[in-house]
């Protein structure tokens, strides 16, 4: 499923559904979210419904007299008619979602988007019944990450993602799908034969993934032995824009949600001898659909391989603890083990210094940061370097005068903390890492063997 709805010109009606499991704050603030989803397609929300059921199983969703309610809103193009509502609703209402004043009263919708999965019936009972489009959460979410996807990876897990969606929510033909063509393989509809494009459209994209993926293996493998710093953390959090203050990089800061579906790799600036490299990743969302958490294992495969975890939550966020326990779950679904960690309370300067003091108090080990403040920035930077350098071990490597030369690259690559001149020889005292240090020695070795 595409959208095909003109996002420029679309209104759309949200509906919440609570049930036993899912009802109160937990409902609004998802419903809230919804919005910001829909809001970063380009939709603009003119109003919200919600209806409190025991589960999100009917074949419609909604009981029939809210859905002939919200068919009245969406200009009654569908099939419903006004029916006796069942006995286990109940109405209620939901703290309001930030919609602006002047969209009331309310304006007709065009799309109706559900903050819960539906299944690909229900989706389509809903549709002849109100005719305008549906989508659910999953939907809006997929086609958020299509449109942001940059790079092959990102696109080719994206349209994997997508099509395993839409595979199940193939429509027959309106010709009708018991209709046989000409040319189609024996007996086959023309529903099957969509089904079928789609299944062999998944393996040959599969198939690409795993070359891209082998090609990111053996960059990842270059750099393994450098310090690796990973940003991980909720969509929005600011991950992207402390990537850019803490590397001096441009990679952009968006507010719009799903901005960073890509590992970005610079290293940290002002530069240190050994580099530090940072990735940015993709952020992460409540409800993640399953699928794009597993198509997005090779791109957190950076946070995989990383030394340090910078968690980076919007501290500004009533709900960045619930934020935060999606972001250790969804990491613990992709297997990143948790290697050392920060958590780094942002967007500081949106909070009260008394706030500020409450959270220090609730998380005593947490780093306080605004990305507009440049001494916060230093202040990570400086935690980053203290970090990498408790890692790091010191070593002498004694370089004959014959080889001097190599002393530049060394310095441009380790941290030297002493240089002694002696008769036949300089002493360094370096620090760096393991497998560095034991490659230099071997090659200091290999030339007075040489030498001699
Ligand atoms: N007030 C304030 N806003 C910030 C801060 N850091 C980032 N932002 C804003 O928050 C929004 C999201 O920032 P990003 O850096 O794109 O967030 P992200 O975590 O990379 O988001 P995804 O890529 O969607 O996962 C942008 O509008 C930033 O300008 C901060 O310290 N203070
Ligand atoms: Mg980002």
């Amino acid at each position: 499923m595409q959208l095909t709805a003109k996002a420029s010109l679309t209104n759309a009606l949200l509906i919440s559904i609570c049930t036993p499991q899912f009802k109160g704050d937990e409902a609004t603030e998802s419903l809230a979210e919804l919005a910001r989803l829909v809001t970063t397609l380009g939709f603009k929300v003119v109003g919200t419904q919600s209806q409190k059921l025991n589960s999100t199983q009917k074949v419609n969703v909604l009981g029939l007299g809210k859905l002939a309610e919200i068919a009245q809103l969406t200009g009654n193009k569908g099939v419903v008619e006004g029916l006796e509502e069942e006995e286990d609703e109940t109405e209620f209402t939901l703290n309001p979602v930030d919609v602006p004043s002047d969209n009331l009263p309310f304006a007709c919708a065009d799309v109706v988007v559900f903050d819960c999965d539906l299944s690909p019936s229900q989706l389509r009972n809903v549709e002849n019944q109100l005719g305008v489009e549906v989508f659910d959460r999953t939907g809006i979410i997929i086609e958020i990450f299509s449109r942001h996807a940059r790079t092959k990876t990102a696109k080719l897990q994206v349209e994997i993602a997508r099509l395993n969606y839409v595979a199940p929510r193939l429509r027959e033909t309106s010709t009708g799908d018991k209709e046989r063509q000409m040319g189609k393989g024996a007996g086959e509809t023309t529903l099957e034969l969509n089904r079928r494009a789609v299944r062999d459209q998944l393996a040959e994209l599969k198939r690409e993934l795993v070359s891209v993926q082998d090609e990111m293996k053996g960059r990842r493998s270059q750099r393994s032995e450098l310090f690796c710093v990973a940003l991980v953390g909720y969509t929005n959090a600011g991950k992207s824009s402390m990537m850019r203050a803490i590397t001096g990089s441009d990679v952009e800061g968006e507010n719009k949600l799903f901005a960073t579906l890509d590992t970005t790799v610079r290293a940290l600036f002002p530069i240190t001898q050994p580099r530090i490299l940072v990735s940015d990743t993709v952020g992460f969302i409540k409800k993640l659909p399953h699928d794009l958490v597993a198509s997005f294992h090779s791109t957190l495969a950076e946070a995989h391989d990383a030394s340090l975890l910078l968690y980076v939550v919007d501290a500004a966020d009533p709900s960045f603890r619930a934020q935060l326990d999606v972001v250790h779950e969804v990491l613990a679904e992709v297997g990143v083990a948790d290697s050392k960690k920060l958590l780094v309370l942002n967007k500081s300067d949106q909070l009260s210094t008394e706030q500020q003091q409450a959270l220090m108090e609730e998380f005593p080990d947490a780093m306080m940061t605004s990305t507009r403040n440049p001494a916060d920035v230093s202040k990570l930077h400086k935690y980053i370097v203290g970090v990498a350098q408790d890692e790091m071990i010191e070593d002498e490597i004694i370089i004959p005068y014959t080889a001097k030369g190599i002393i530049g690259e060394i310095r441009s690559n380790m941290s030297v903390v002493k240089e002694e001149y002696e008769y036949s020889h300089i002493k360094l005292t370096v620090r760096s890492n393991a497998i560095d240090l034991e490659r230099l020695k071997k090659s200091m070795l290999d030339l007075s063997t040489g030498d001699s």
